[in-house]
């Protein structure tokens, strides 16, 4: 195995034993086939596009696939294997696609992963097959390979986005375009560096589309979220905890389970599930637990009900809840029950034989603050910036993680001079959420704007700031401060390329697919800067 598109990737270089997040050898090794699948299937579709021809199963198939490949998602062999056969039977159809609608076969040079290949049975001859196809290929220029990795992991993290949205019945044949496009591009050896910097800041545009999009899902079907304080205690009664980013998955299970004496608690990225109208209207959804995703092994054996996950960041767990544990969608881990489909009833069942939570109020924390919330009271925010009562507005977001240097983050957070704003989104405002900011003039010094994907919340804040001050988003006294850890970080960082937005600070360390090259290339023409301490970094932003 070799796989570098996490920020844990062991020593800063990359797992090749087996991952740090606990990846087996053998899955890593078939996920890296399952791509060389996929850029296949990219190739033809691709083609069958630029004569007008398309296919919806096609389309979606991809688009699942490459979230199945996201770190944290799928851990589990078999499910990784079907995923690979059922991707050698679309290639064939994308081809056939492609046939029909050139009234001839292909002509041209049909790359390795293009090729007719077959998907042995045997799992032995599937992994050696999968070795050949590794993420590093020897023959390619290491810089070309780097930003070949930018672009790939960037497209596998708007595929989570997508894969929401598609189950939310919105979709996007631009997304599809380009997903096709952009996996075809890099099987291509003629393009060059800046051609792949061109498509990896295209990637960029793409996933705020697929934010977008899913934003556009999210507030259609639930409202947009308003400022809602959540109750960080337990409520007497059976409970499940749902952890993940997928809210038609809560809505569904909270339908299921009402009147049933069943609480639904919030763990993770499903925290912001309790700004929205069409949610919070539950009764049952009665508050958050826990913390961020990679304190779920000590977190989860104290929550006395079921407990399921419905996308990335599941971690091996622990024996005193695997038996209370499930996953949904694309999650998948070895002996961990998996609900396919719809129906909760099993889940159900196991919380009701759970002892669940007496009565234990805990302290309140306000989330909601999208950028309907907060530009509804622009107003009041654009006088307090004239005024000088707020100074600075500081993103403090992303992923979190288990290394120690995310302390950062909390300390930034709690450093940050009265006169500052925090808004904050993703996981990693797990690292100060709990404390308490105060606010300026009622305007509450820490903004929850959402989840990782409500980064188009937060752009649509800024560009509705630089509108208002008539200035440009880098001319803004804004600052970002960001954390990474899988794609999907990758991904909206890329669309922050894209908007042209400039002196990101990154940590806690930099991608290790990141050669210093395109780091000079990232630093000179956005002067991205790699995280140092809170007060150097405050010290340095603020004069
Ligand atoms: Fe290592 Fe991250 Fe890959 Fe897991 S996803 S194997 S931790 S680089
Ligand atoms: Fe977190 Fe996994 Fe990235 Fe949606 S849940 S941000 S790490």
């Amino acid at each position: 195995m070799f796989c570098y598109q996490c920020e844990t990737a062991a020593k800063g270089i990359g797992c090749d034993k087996v991952g740090v997040c606990g990846k087996q050898p053998t899955t890593s090794d078939l996920q890296d086939l399952l791509v060389h699948a996929l850029k296949g299937i990219g190739f033809w579709a691709d083609l069958a596009r630029e004569k007008g021809a398309s296919d919806n199963a096609i389309d979606r198939f991809v688009i699942e696939a490459l979230f199945t490949t996201v770190t944290n998602v799928d851990f589990d062999d078999d499910s990784v294997a079907k995923v690979i056969a059922e991707a050698v039977g679309y290639r064939e159809q994308a081809r056939a696609l492609f046939e029909k609608a050139n009234g001839g076969a292909y002509t041209g040079q049909i790359p390795e992963a293009a090729q007719n290949w077959e998907f042995p049975a045997d799992r032995a001859a599937q992994l050696a097959l999968a070795q050949l196809h590794g993420v590093k290929d020897p023959n390619v220029d290491a810089d070309i390979q780097s930003i070949r990795s930018t672009i790939l992991f960037g497209v596998k993290g708007y595929a989570a986005y997508a894969d929401h949205a598609i189950i939310l019945e919105r979709e996007s044949d631009e997304i599809y375009a380009f997903t096709h496009k952009a996996l075809s591009k890099l099987l291509d050896d003629s393009l060059g560096l800046m051609d792949y910097v061109e498509l990896a800041l295209e990637t960029g545009r793409i996933n705020l589309l697929a934010m977008e999009l899913l934003n556009k899902a999210h507030t259609d079907r639930y409202g947009h979220p308003v400022p809602t304080p959540v109750q960080l205690g337990t409520k007497a009664g059976k409970a499940i905890l749902v952890s993940g980013h997928d809210l038609r998955f809560l809505e569904e299970l909270l339908k299921q389970t009402e009147g049933k004496g069943i609480n639904i608690y919030t763990h993770g990225e499903m925290l912001p599930a309790h700004g929205y109208p069409g949610l919070k209207k539950y009764a049952h959804l009665v508050g958050n637990f826990g913390g961020a995703w990679q304190d779920q092994y000590k977190e989860f054996q104290d929550f006395p009900g079921a407990i399921i996950f419905n996308t990335n960041c599941i971690q091996r767990p622990a024996d005193n809840y695997k038996d209370r544990l499930f996953t949904w969608g694309r999650v998948q881990y070895p002996d961990v029950r998996h609900i396919d489909g719809w129906d909760f009833s099993e889940v159900i069942e196991c919380a009701l034989a759970c002892d669940g939570f007496e009565d234990n109020p805990g302290k309140e924390i306000l989330v909601g603050f999208g950028h309907n919330a907060v530009l509804g009271v622009a107003d009041k925010v654009i006088e307090a910036v004239k005024s000088g009562a707020i100074k600075h507005f500081f993103l403090v977001g992303g992923c979190d993680g288990a290394k120690s240097g995310r302390n950062y983050y909390t300390e930034f957070a709690e450093k940050a001079p009265k006169d500052t704003v925090i808004l904050t989104l993703a996981c990693g405002k797990y690292r100060f959420n709990k404390m308490d900011f105060g606010d300026i003039g009622g305007i509450p010094r820490l903004l929850d704007v959402g989840q990782c994907n409500d980064a188009y919340s937060a752009v649509q804040i800024a560009l509705a700031l630089a509108d208002a001050f008539d200035c440009g988003v880098n001319d803004l006294p804004l600052s970002m401060i960001l954390s990474w850890y899988e794609q999907k970080a990758v991904a909206i960082l890329l669309t922050l390329l894209h908007l042209g937005i400039k002196n990101i600070k990154l940590g806690p360390s930099l991608p290790a697919f990141i050669t210093p090259n395109v780091l000079n290339f990232l630093v000179e023409n956005y002067n991205i800067a790699p995280i140092s301490t809170a007060e150097e970094d405050l010290k340095q932003i603020l004069g």
